[in-house]
């Protein structure tokens, strides 16, 4: 399987992030798809720079206002203040019921809680271009698959899924998952079903898709109850107006074991199959993983065997996109034992 992946990733790397009211090192960092490309190179993959420019799919996934913003977010912020530089800047009041969220402030912070769903999705000098570089993996991969291909794999970061066309959260700014089946609509299919298997919510996913009958989403995670993303992954989101019956959430309780994971993961995929879709996403987190530092399900590596196999028999033209997984050193084993297995 042909992996797209962009180099400018490494652009996106801020120290630190806000875990339980202090600050802490970042656990989606650099080193994390450095551990999958290794794993890549050591199975003999064929890696490849993106080869589609996202704009244009981007902007039928993003509002024109938020792409404005981060696009330029961090020359903003620098020009603010001569150290800005080498300071962090993160939300710190968002426009919750009753506020407008309409008006963009002049405020800088103001503005960067207008598009953000939390003050746990840190910028850096790079964030744009990495970004930008995964939603071109994204366009690339469903290009190739638009031309035949079985499958394509993007090692992507900063991960998507959280993204909404409004707002950055969770690690992610742009909906790489969201491109991928965008992209995929774009260039003839009919109906995309995304399956989502972070062990977050993938609420922007969801959110953008919501209304619509052409993709499906489905989405295997966390309860909401205890788990980010908290506000979003309900049982009883099943979509609304054209897109009703086109939104599945299957929420698991933290702890959940392999066995009962993979039972939920059946419900998903008989789902999909009756969607009758030309062509498969799946947002690929591995946050699953029983040694995830910030998660709660207990996968093992050989799991991911078992998961490859399964999305394979989906039968799908399918593009899988990285997301979440934290365990750094193990994510590369991981996410190439889906790859293997998927074939
Ligand atoms: N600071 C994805 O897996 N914060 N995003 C958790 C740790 C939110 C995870 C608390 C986790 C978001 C793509
Ligand atoms: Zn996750």
């Amino acid at each position: 399987m042909i992996t797209f992946h962009s180099g400018a990733h490494e652009g996106h790397a801020p120290a630190s992030e806000y875990f339980r009211g202090e600050l802490v090192p970042c656990f989606e960092k650099p080193a994390r798809a450095q551990y999958v490309l290794d794993e890549l190179k050591a199975r003999g993959h064929d890696i490849r720079e993106p080869v589609v420019d996202s704009s244009g799919v981007l902007a039928r996934v993003h509002s024109p206002r938020y792409l404005a913003f981060l696009e330029s977010a961090w020359s903003q912020w620098i020009a603010l203040g001569a150290g800005n530089g080498d300071v962090q800047p993160f939300p710190s009041v968002w426009p919750v019921r009753t506020l407008r969220d309409d008006v963009e402030p002049v405020n800088f912070i103001a503005r960067l809680g207008l598009y953000s769903m939390d003050n746990g999705t840190p910028l850096s000098a790079g964030s744009w271009a990495a970004a930008k570089g995964g939603a071109d993996s994204a366009a690339s991969a469903a290009q190739l698959i638009a031309n035949g291909a079985r499958s394509a794999f993007c090692a992507t970061r900063p991960p998507g899924h959280h993204a909404g066309a409004d707002f950055m959260g969770g690690y992610c700014f742009l909906n790489n998952a969201a491109v991928a089946a965008q992209s995929l609509l774009d260039s003839g299919c009919k109906r995309v079903a995304v399956l989502d298997v972070d062990y977050h919510h993938g609420n922007g996913t969801q959110s953008i898709f919501y209304e619509r009958s052409d993709v499906l989403v489905v989405n295997l995670h966390g309860d909401p109850m205890t788990e980010y993303p908290f506000y979003l992954g309900h049982a009883d989101e099943t979509g609304a107006g054209q897109g009703a019956g086109f939104n599945l959430n299957l929420p698991l309780a933290a702890g959940t074991d392999a066995r009962r994971w993979f039972e939920a993961l059946e419900v998903g995929c008989a789902r999909v199959q009756a969607h009758r879709a030309d062509a498969l996403v799946v947002s690929l987190g591995l946050d699953t993983f029983e040694g995830d530092p910030i998660s709660k399900f207990t996968l093992a590596s050989s799991d991911y065997l078992r998961l490859g196999e399964r999305l394979q028999g989906l039968g799908l033209p399918t593009v899988l996109v990285l997301e979440g997984g934290y365990a750094a050193a193990e994510l590369g084993v991981n996410a190439c034992n889906v790859l293997e297995a998927f074939g």
